[in-house]
Parts: structure tokens; C-alpha cells; sequence
């Protein structure tokens, strides 16, 4: 039996085609017929440009209406598509290509001079706001395409995770582990055909490719499609929507605009968090003002999406719910046994929602698995007498600031190799914003004069705007432990130390 997901998402489609699936406001609206013509016309164009099934597709490009074709035709000529942050820079990209090798590298306009010159063996193609050379060449091609029939464990998608240590992994998600997880979010959350959800989430993470837009295309509802999120215009257009997914800056930033309260979310019936902790107090202040209990759940590159509070019964605020099903989840304790309900440790993943491991990694895979195919999150927690989990931290140093994590080993790696930097630490500390904001912690050579401006600018040159720290402090060493081993909790008091209250 076929498995492409994207033959699943045609069993789903309206019949009538002419049902609006996106809805640019103020501009295009692209209905489910048009969506799945554009899809062919693009998957011909992948085959003409030398794409055979298994071949990965990368995507580097704003959130225009055409890169969900883009990455329906991926789908249906079996290729992989990878997608990748817009913010990602030379640094970050050289890799990237290097690991993936794409066939195909679909990009803005003005990032083609760079694009070009790092992915050398692939096809580069431009996708603008008009279609760009992308659509160049499909006007004349046919608007239908026989779907590559694909086993479930074959890849659709490759999504890059930053680690702990050493390079991005690239988690390889199947056709089997994306379309369970969209069919249990779709039941979990009963979307159906009369949902309008407010998509503003950026397309090239689970989050707003996987989460947002399955559940839309599987129960055949429309999305309001917004380039990014402004507080003001998701405002504007909340009348008009039944459901929103976010991060939590997501509803801190709508909690700081006035208009925000019970009649501006009369339509909504479902507001989804995650991808970072929602604070108990947003929680509770998003009910105040708003009349709705924001529905947290948890989720993972690697995994999609693993818990989530329940549609109907007790939203619990600082839990992420039970685990969705088909998926098993449990605490565990540094040798992997099970451990009592309420007794915190590291969680664990197991289903068909878990992806198929790294790619090009078998070290890194081997690692992240236990002997009976748990994947370990690194993410700790514990299981209350409900059932239903709470994160409380995390085993892995990383940050998560807007919803977008940084590994701090990355950006240390790339301080220490500057010129007149002894070593660095890199630390997250709360803020309102973005929930955690990235700080760097530098020790100079002697004779060098390194400013907070130099450094956060050589940093922007190579790597993603979110990744660079908000402050460098300057400090004449690190704090360690008696194993030699950077005491970062010592460096993350001094910052609560010294920053000054609200
Ligand atoms: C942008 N900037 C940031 C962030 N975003 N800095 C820190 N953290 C961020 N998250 C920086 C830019 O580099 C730029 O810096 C400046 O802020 C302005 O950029 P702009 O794009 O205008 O920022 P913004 O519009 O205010 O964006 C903030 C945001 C956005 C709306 C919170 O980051 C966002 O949409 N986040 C959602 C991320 C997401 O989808 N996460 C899901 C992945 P400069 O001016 O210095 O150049 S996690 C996931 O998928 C798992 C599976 C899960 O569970 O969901
Ligand atoms: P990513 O690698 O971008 O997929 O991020 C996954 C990580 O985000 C998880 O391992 C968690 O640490 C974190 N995360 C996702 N959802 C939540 C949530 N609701 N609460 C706390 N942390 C979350």
C-alpha cells in the first residue's frame, strides 16, 4: 500500500476543489484544486531538474503562498524535502549542503550569490513573491503528477537539530512517523472542515510545516496564512479565525496589546502553545483577558509530537498533558529504569511518531536510542497522578529563546576561535520576550581589545541573527568545578545578580 503522505493528504482534500485551502489577507487565495495543480507542476519541474525519489530537495526561502507546493511536490515525487531557517547564514549553510547533498536548492533572490556559490553540485533555483525561476519553469508543465508511491519508512523530510556536542544532526523523518503524528493531532484537537486557523509561525520548522499545516490539509480547512508574526495583525485577524498555534512569545506579545480580550477571540475556539515552557502566569493571564485556557503540548524535532493536554477536560497549566496515542512515554533514571510517578527524570519516546535517526550519523542515532528503541530527549520531567507529564528542565544544555533553540557549544566554538579569545561560556538568562535570552561569557588574551560589538558582529556574519548573544560580558576567567567543567549555573547567579529588576 502506498504511504506517501502526501496521498494521505489527498484522501483528505474537499471534494470540491475549489474549497480555499490559503488565504494570503489582502491577497492571493489559493484553493485546494489550484494547490494540488501547482504541486504537480512543480513535482515535474524537480524530475525535470534531475531529482530522483530519495533525493533531497533544500528550501531557503520567505514564507510566500508557493512554498507549500514546494513542499507538496517534494512529497509527491518521493524526494526529501529540507527545509532550512532563513536566518541561517554562510557558516551554517556550507554545512548543510555539504551533509545533505540536495539535488535541488530552492532560494530567495537575494540570497542567491551565497546559495550559489556553497551548494556547487545542485540545481539552485529562485522562489519570490511572483514564483521566481521556480515557477519560471513550470507554466507550460502538466498540472497532474502519478504520486511516487513511498513505504512508510521511507524519508520525507530531513530536519537539522543543533546538538550538545559537534555539528547538526539531521533528524530523517518518514512518510509513517509524519502522517501518524498528523492524523492523532488532527482526532486530538478535532479539526474539521469550518476551522480557519491563523498561521503565522515561521514554515521551515515541525512547528508551522508539520503541526499547523497537517492539521489543516487532513481535515480540509483553510488557513489565513500571515508572512510572520506581528502582534497587531494576528490581532486583526483573530475575528476571523477558529484556531491558532504559537510559541509563548507568541502570547506574551499579544498580552501586551490592549485590544486584546473576549471579542477579539469569539471565533477562536483553540489556541495551541509549544516548542518552549508556557509560564503558568501567561497562562493564567491569557484566561483573564481572553476567556480561553491555552492548550499546551510538547514536541520535539526528532519526535513531532509526543503530549498534549487534552481539547476537552483540565488544562493543566505547567504540564504538557498525557501522551497523545499511539505514543509511549516514560521517566526514567540514569540507567534507563522506569521511575515511580511523581519522581523526576530524564524522558523518553517511543512510537511511530519517532523519526527513523540522523542522518549520515549512526554514531549519533545509536546514542540517542536505548537497547529497546526509546529516544532519549534529554529533556527532564515527571508524571503526576493524572497521568499527565510535566517538563521541568533540561538534561542537555541548550537554550530556547522564541521558540528557537540554540545549542550554547556551537556559539562557544565559534568565540574561542577568534582571534584574542582565551575560552567562553555560553549561558541563558530569563527574559520577557523571548523567554530565555543568550548571553556569552568571554575571557580575553592578554594585549587583545575585544569589544561586545566586535564579537556580536563577527558572529552575525556566520551564523543565524537568533543564535547571537544579546550581551557579551568580558570576565577575567570561568568558574569551575573541581573536574575542571565550567560552572555554568555560578555564571547564570551572577547574571540574575546583576540585572537589574523590572
Ligand atoms: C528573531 N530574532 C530572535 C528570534 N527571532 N532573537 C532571539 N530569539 C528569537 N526567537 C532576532 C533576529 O535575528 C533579528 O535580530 C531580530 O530578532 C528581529 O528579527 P525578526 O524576524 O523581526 O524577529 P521577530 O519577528 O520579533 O521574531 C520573533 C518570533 C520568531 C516571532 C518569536 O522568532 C518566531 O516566529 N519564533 C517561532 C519559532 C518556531 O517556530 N519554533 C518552533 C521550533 P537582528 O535585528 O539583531 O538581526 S521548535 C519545534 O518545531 C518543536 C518540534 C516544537 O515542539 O514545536
Ligand atoms: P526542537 O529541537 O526545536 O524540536 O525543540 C525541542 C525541544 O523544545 C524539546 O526537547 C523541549 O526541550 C522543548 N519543548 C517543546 N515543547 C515544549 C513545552 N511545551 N514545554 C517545554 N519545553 C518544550
Amino acid at each position: 500500500m502506498d504511504a506517501n503522505l502526501y496521498s494521505l493528504f489527498a484522501t483528505h482534500a474537499p471534494a470540491d476543489g475549489s474549497a480555499a485551502c490559503l488565504v494570503v489577507p489582502g491577497g492571493t487565495s489559493i484553493d485546494y484544486g489550484t494547490l494540488d495543480a501547482w504541486s504537480a507542476r512543480i513535482a515535474h519541474a524537480l524530475v525535470g531538474a534531475g531529482c530522483k525519489p530519495g533525493d533531497r530537495v533544500a528550501a531557503q526561502v520567505d514564507k510566500h503562498w508557493q512554498v507549500l507546493p514546494l513542499y507538496l511536490a517534494a512529497l509527491r515525487a518521493g524526494l526529501v524535502y529540507l527545509p532550512l531557517n532563513t536566518g541561517y547564514q554562510r557558516g551554517e549553510l556550507e554545512y548543510f549542503f555539504g551533509d545533505a547533498e540536495p539535488r535541488v536548492v530552492v532560494c530567495s533572490p537575494e540570497r542567491l550569490g551565497v546559495v550559489a556559490t556553497l551548494a556547487r553540485g545542485s540545481t539552485v533555483l529562485t522562489l519570490d513573491a511572483k514564483g521566481g525561476e521556480l515557477f519560471d519553469r513550470t507554466r507550460e508543465l502538466p498540472a497532474d503528477f502519478a504520486t511516487v508511491p513511498r513505504a512508510p519508512d521511507d524519508l520525507a523530510s530531513i530536519l537539522y537539530t543543533s546538538g550538545t556536542t559537534g555539528r547538526s544532526k539531521g533528524a530523517m523523518l518518514t512518510h509513517r512517523n509524519l502522517a501518524s503524528n498528523a492524523l492523532a493531532l488532527v482526532e486530538a484537537w478535532r479539526f474539521t472542515r469550518g476551522d480557519v486557523l491563523l498561521h503565522a509561525l515561521p514554515i521551515y520548522h515541525v512547528h508551522g510545516l508539520f503541526v499547523a499545516i497537517h492539521c489543516a490539509l487532513l481535515s480540509g480547512s483553510r488557513m489565513l496564512w500571515l508572512a510572520r508574526f506581528d502582534a497587531k495583525e494576528v490581532l486583526a485577524h483573530l475575528p476571523h479565525a477558529t484556531a491558532m498555534m504559537g510559541v509563548p512569545t507568541f502570547y506574551t506579545r499579544l498580552l501586551a496589546e490592549p485590544g486584546l480580550d473576549r471579542a477579539a477571540c469569539a471565533n477562536v475556539r483553540l489556541f495551541v502553545s509549544g516548542s518552549a515552557p508556557l509560564l503558568p502566569e501567561t497562562f493564567r493571564s491569557f484566561e483573564e483577558r481572553t476567556g480561553h485556557r491555552i492548550l499546551e503540548r510538547y514536541g520535539m524535532t526528532e519526535t513531532g509530537m509526543n503530549a498534549s493536554n487534552p481539547l476537552d477536560g483540565e488544562r493543566v497549566p505547567g504540564t504538557v498533558g498525557p501522551p497523545l496515542p499511539g505514543v509511549q512515554i516514560r521517566v526514567v533514571d540514569a540507567r534507563d529504569a522506569p521511575l515511580a510517578q511523581g519522581t523526576i527524570g530524564e524522558i523518553q519516546v517511543r512510537g511511530p511518531n519517532v523519526c527513523r535517526g540522523y542522518w549520515r550519523k549512526d554514531d549519533k542515532t545509536a546514542e540517542s536510542f536505548t537497547a529497546d528503541g526509546w529516544f532519549r530527549t534529554g529533556d527532564l520531567g515527571s508524571f503526576d497522578a493524572r497521568g499527565y507529564l510535566a517538563i521541568v528542565g533540561r538534561g542537555k544544555d541548550m537554550i530556547i529563546s522564541g521558540g528557537l533553540n540554540v545549542y550554547p557549544k556551537e556559539i562557544e566554538e565559534r568565540i574561542d576561535a577568534m582571534a584574542g579569545v582565551e575560552e567562553s561560556a555560553v549561558v541563558g538568562t530569563p527574559d520577557a520576550d523571548f523567554g530565555e535570552a543568550v548571553v556569552a561569557f568571554v575571557v580575553a588574551r592578554p594585549g587583545h581589545a575585544l569589544t561586545e560589538r566586535g564579537v556580536i558582529a563577527a558572529l552575525k556574519a556566520e551564523i543565524a541573527g537568533f543564535k547571537c548573544p544579546r550581551r557579551v560580558l568580558f570576565v577575567t576567567e570561568l568558574p569551575r568545578n573541581a573536574m575542571g567543567k565550567v560552572q555554568k549555573n555560578v555564571l547564570r547567579e551572577k547574571l540574575t545578580a546583576t540585572t537589574p529588576g523590572p
